[in-house]
């Protein structure tokens, strides 16, 4: 007896030609969409996080200038100045490095992408 997914399976995504068979070659090839999705969902955070740390960086020093013009006290944001400029370039050396380390190694590993 043909084994059959049950109505609405969760598995019916696996079916890529939709010919109603699961065959283990659509398994690997969905696993390999699904490995390529996520590192694709992971750069897009990591581009997103290293654009706020860049923009974080290029305001701070315009917040406190701001701050100063409407006579706020601006002590606590000068004097944390030198930590969040190191960690905030930290990020993004860290991921402009990945980027360029990435590109460099491009096709020398076939699961790099
Ligand atoms: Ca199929």
């Amino acid at each position: 007896m043909p084994k059959q997914l049950e109505e609405n399976s969760k598995l019916e995504e696996y079916d890529l030609n939709k010919d109603g068979i699961v065959e283990d070659s659509e398994l690997e090839s969905s696993e390999r969409i699904k490995q390529i999705e996520n590192a694709d969902k992971k750069e897009d955070a990591q581009r997103k996080m290293a654009w706020i740390a860049l923009v974080g960086m290029i305001t701070y020093p315009f917040v406190t200038i701001l701050m100063s013009a409407f006579g706020l006290d601006a002590s606590i944001l000068a004097s944390m100045a030198d930590l969040y400029f190191i960690s905030v370039a930290g990020i993004i050396a860290a991921f402009y490095g990945k980027e360029a380390y990435m590109s460099k190694h491009k096709g020398s590993n076939e699961n790099n992408y």
